[in-house]
């Protein structure tokens, strides 16, 4: 079964209770979820992880060195708009990348407006809160086996 890999920066651990007009009410547990029966469905296995720490996130990444990753879908939170690390890492991978964010930060405040991970995604999903994980899903899936 291919797997794939589900990365979740800063701050994301907190969903449910972080700002729910803007991130939704669902827990990360409950993203998840969902994310392993949308997963699940299409024949995919997912890896998801969360840190709040620049370097795990980096870790993680390179360890698509030695694991075989089909893809991987980021939500880096505030990293996606300072980490030239997480971008530097990510460069590295030859694996499809998919760009996540539940809200959608070009209509936020301006210093969100940046991506250092936009030029390396495939996609980017915003705006479409805990659904546009799936929708992240849908689309490696699509990108891996055409
Ligand atoms: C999550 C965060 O934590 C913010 O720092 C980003 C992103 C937006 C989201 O919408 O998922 O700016």
């Amino acid at each position: 079964m291919k797997q794939i890999l589900i990365l979740n920066g800063p701050n994301l651990n907190m969903l449910g209770t972080r700002e729910p007009e803007i991130y939704g009410r669902q827990s990360l547990k409950d993203i998840e979820k969902l994310c392993a029966s949308t997963a699940k469905k299409l024949g995919l296995k997912i890896i998801f992880r969360q840190s709040n720490h620049e370097g795990d996130l980096i870790d993680w990444i390179h360890d698509a060195f030695t694991k075989k990753y089909a893809g991987i879908i980021i939500n880096a939170g505030a990293y996606t708009h300072t980490s030239i690390a997480i971008h530097d890492a990510l460069k590295m991978i030859k694996a499809p990348i998919i760009e996540v964010h539940l809200s959608d930060p070009k209509k936020r405040e301006k210093f969100r407006h940046k991506s250092f991970i936009e030029p390396l995604a495939a996609k980017v999903i915003k705006g479409q809160g805990a659904k546009g994980y799936t929708l992240a899903i849908t689309a490696l899936h699509k990108i891996i086996t055409h």
